[in-house]
């Protein structure tokens, strides 16, 4: 069989001189309540236990000497109650504790919450312990998610192509529902529930209407069944045009009586079938999606009319900021902010702006985006690509967390200093009541899910963040190693390494120093920074580099487009010149000479040649250290990766050949000897 397939939820059993110290911690599970909810999170203990001790986890009714007892706070019996109130008290909704207590002389484990799923929260991580090994001797945990909405968004169609996806077909068969339910849509759910991924929005923001009507809507409703219990509520892509296409109207106009009405009416349809349907995710008037501009209305008018609809339900709609048009040719990094942020504080409260993370389009690195602290009346929610859409597809062993944890850990400056992006995110900068953070996924119907067996680690490091935006990217990594491959220290140890590098490794092969777009038109993948007659200018790698005789990069400074007058001081002064510029976005924000003097003393052209270099070496390493770890792995996976980062290193000198002799032009100077002669 495919290895990965079980992801991180391997419960291999335990090592021998353990096994005795873990199984004597857990007696039986004592549930205490009903609901799906607590079904399956015993059924998922038992799972566990199953696979680490080849041993049936029994179910009892009335609690003994180290028995797990489960359930929500109002289900517990009196006399366990006294024992984790004060911690119940410092959980949210979805919070969930794990306390050992004691009954009397009777020593047991308590596994509880404010809700079901705040449960089955704190049975995986209860599971999770055991995987990392950790003690559970006098376990006390308490923790809740830090973000209210944590989403993956798929880019699937109804044909079950993926737009961006890079392994395999649409997890989705949407031709077999509703009768047929795979036990892939059940290990999807308890994957993400076991992250603490509450949300999933089926459909590609480039939506089709098709998936409003009722032969769809049924479909849809089976997912949402099987999600239910996992504490995972399913959204739809609502295409703007949809009471046009599907509704016999001759219009989409937000302020129509009767196109509302009609919106109102498809909610209250949908509603009638998934009572806890999430809401809808719309692109509009971007890239070509039709919107309310259509109408000569605003965002705010689009938006705020899907809202009135769902909000009775409770529903919520995640509006995307990501716009730019063919008609502000000056600076596509500068338009979402130019067409939101004058909407702060008008858009309904059950409405989340949706930003990507940078102004462009999910670069190896960018910036923050400028939106973040700039809309202090309005919950922005953040959206980040967890497939490789500019990042080597499923081909390149790329870290994503690390660039998560960049962006988020970025300070804004907008209420002086510490306003970071995670405050933004999470509401608590400007006490925001509704927080998200989404994810567009990198599953597909590969038996590994995500294609890259290390795909696997961006799925669930971007759940890891949406719980909690402050996790260090490290911590991640080594859970992640440790329950996807081995817990042996010195394969931690080394790939940990791997990973944490891996990021840098893609910016320095790939856009260092703050060159961003240079990739190939249309699919993304490879260089082609020469790439310059397609018709929309900022579809056009020349567009962002702008090189020429006198220099690269792109002036973002007030003689350029200006687009650094959209953060806030002292990020403005700082990076208005190129000597207190990070160097890692110097080229995002300035146009300089090929021979500008940069802080090492060398030439921009050097240390340009040098950061490519750089990237291949990195690739290098990130192979001798793979081939190091062959007896920590299986050699499914192993000879998977390493074949996968052979790919990897023959593109990284592609990148580094490509776009080097493609600047030379330019720059017209001499390649530094490390740069080897092509082979
Ligand atoms: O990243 C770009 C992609 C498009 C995508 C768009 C978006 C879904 O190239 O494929 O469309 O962004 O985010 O809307």
């Amino acid at each position: 069989a495919q290895k990965g397939y079980d992801l991180w939820l391997q419960y291999d059993p335990v090592e021998k001189d353990l096994k005795d110290q873990y199984r004597g911690q857990i007696n039986t599970v004592v549930p205490y309540g009903k609901g799906e909810t607590l079904n399956v999170a015993v059924l998922e203990l038992q799972k566990a236990y199953e696979g680490f001790f080849q041993k049936k986890l029994e179910k009892s009714i009335s609690i003994g000497g180290q028995d797990v007892v489960i359930g929500v706070k109002n289900d517990l019996p009196p006399y366990v109650l006294p024992s984790v109130n004060n911690e119940l008290t410092q959980i949210n909704s979805e919070g969930f504790v794990i306390k050992k207590i004691f009954i009397g002389n009777t020593p047991v484990t308590v596994i509880t919450a404010q809700s079901p799923q705040g449960v089955l929260y704190g049975v995986f991580r209860f599971i999770r312990e055991i995987q990392l090994r950790k003690s559970l001797e006098n376990i006390n945990i308490v923790d809740s998610p830090k973000i209210q909405k944590r989403v993956l968004n798929h880019w699937d169609n109804l044909d079950r192509t993926v737009e961006r996806g890079y392994a395999g077909f649409s997890i989705w068969d949407w031709h077999h529902l509703p009768e047929l339910i795979k036990p892939e849509y059940v290990d999807y759910a308890r994957a993400n529930a076991s992250i603490g991924i509450n949300g999933t929005v089926l459909t590609n923001v480039n939506a089709s209407s098709v998936v409003l009507t009722p032969q769809y809507i049924e479909k849809v409703k089976a997912l949402a069944d099987v999600f239910r219990p996992y504490g995972i509520q399913v959204y739809l892509t609502a295409r703007f045009s949809s009471p046009l296409e599907l509704g016999d109207l001759d219009t989409a106009d937000p302020l129509n009586p009767e196109v509302r009405q009609w919106w109102k009416d498809k909610a209250d349809e949908i509603y009638a079938q998934i009572p806890d349907f999430g809401g809808f995710l719309v692109k509009a008037n971007s890239e070509g999606q039709p919107g309310p501009n259509n109408y000569g209305r605003s965002h705010v008018d689009g938006a705020n009319m899907l809202a009135e609809a769902v909000a009775p339900h409770k529903g919520i709609v995640m509006w995307r900021a990501f716009v730019y048009s063919e008609h502000d040719p000056d600076d596509r990094a500068k338009q979402a902010y130019s067409e939101f942020v004058p909407f702060d504080g008008q858009f309904h409260d059950n409405v989340l702006v949706q930003v990507k993370n940078g102004a462009i389009d999910f670069q190896p690195r960018e910036p923050f985006h400028p939106i973040f602290g700039a809309m202090p009346k309005t919950p922005l929610m953040m959206e980040f690509q967890i497939t490789q859409e500019y990042l080597g597809f499923s081909s390149h062993l790329v870290f994503l967390p690390k660039l998560f944890e960049e962006v988020l850990d970025e300070d804004t400056f907008v209420q002086g200093e510490g306003a970071t992006v995670a405050k933004v995110i999470d509401g608590s900068l400007n006490n925001k009541k509704l927080t998200g953070m989404a994810g567009v996924a990198n599953i597909g119907t590969a038996k590994n899910w995500t294609g890259h067996p290390f795909g696997q680690a961006n799925w669930y490091g971007f759940g890891r963040l949406a719980w909690d935006p402050y996790t260090d990217s490290e911590e991640i990594a080594k859970e992640w190693l440790k329950m996807t491959f081995s817990k042996d220290r010195a394969f931690v140890e080394q790939m940990t390494e791997v990973l944490l590098n891996s990021r840098e490794a893609v910016v320095n092969y790939m856009t260092p120093l703050g060159l961003h777009h240079i990739m190939d038109t249309g699919h993304h993948y490879g260089p082609g920074p020469w790439v310059g007659n397609l018709d929309r200018p900022e579809w056009n790698p020349v567009y962002y580099h702008r090189a020429d005789s006198l220099g690269v990069g792109f002036d973002r400074t007030a003689p350029g487009s200006n687009a650094l007058s959209q953060y806030a001081e002292p990020i403005r002064e700082m990076y208005s010149s190129p000597e207190t510029t990070p160097e890692k976005y110097l080229l995002w924000f300035h146009h300089l000479p090929w021979d500008y003097q940069m802080k090492n003393g060398k030439t921009l052209w050097y240390n340009m040649a040098a950061k490519y270099q750089q990237g291949v070496e990195d690739v290098e390493e990130m192979i001798n250290t793979w081939n190091e770890m062959q007896g920590y792995v299986d050699d499914q996976r192993f000879e998977q990766t390493q074949m996968l980062l052979q790919i990897q290193l023959k593109e990284a000198k592609w990148w580094r050949n490509a776009v080097l002799l493609y600047f030379q032009q330019f720059s017209g100077m001499e390649l530094p000897d490390f740069i080897p002669e092509p082979e």
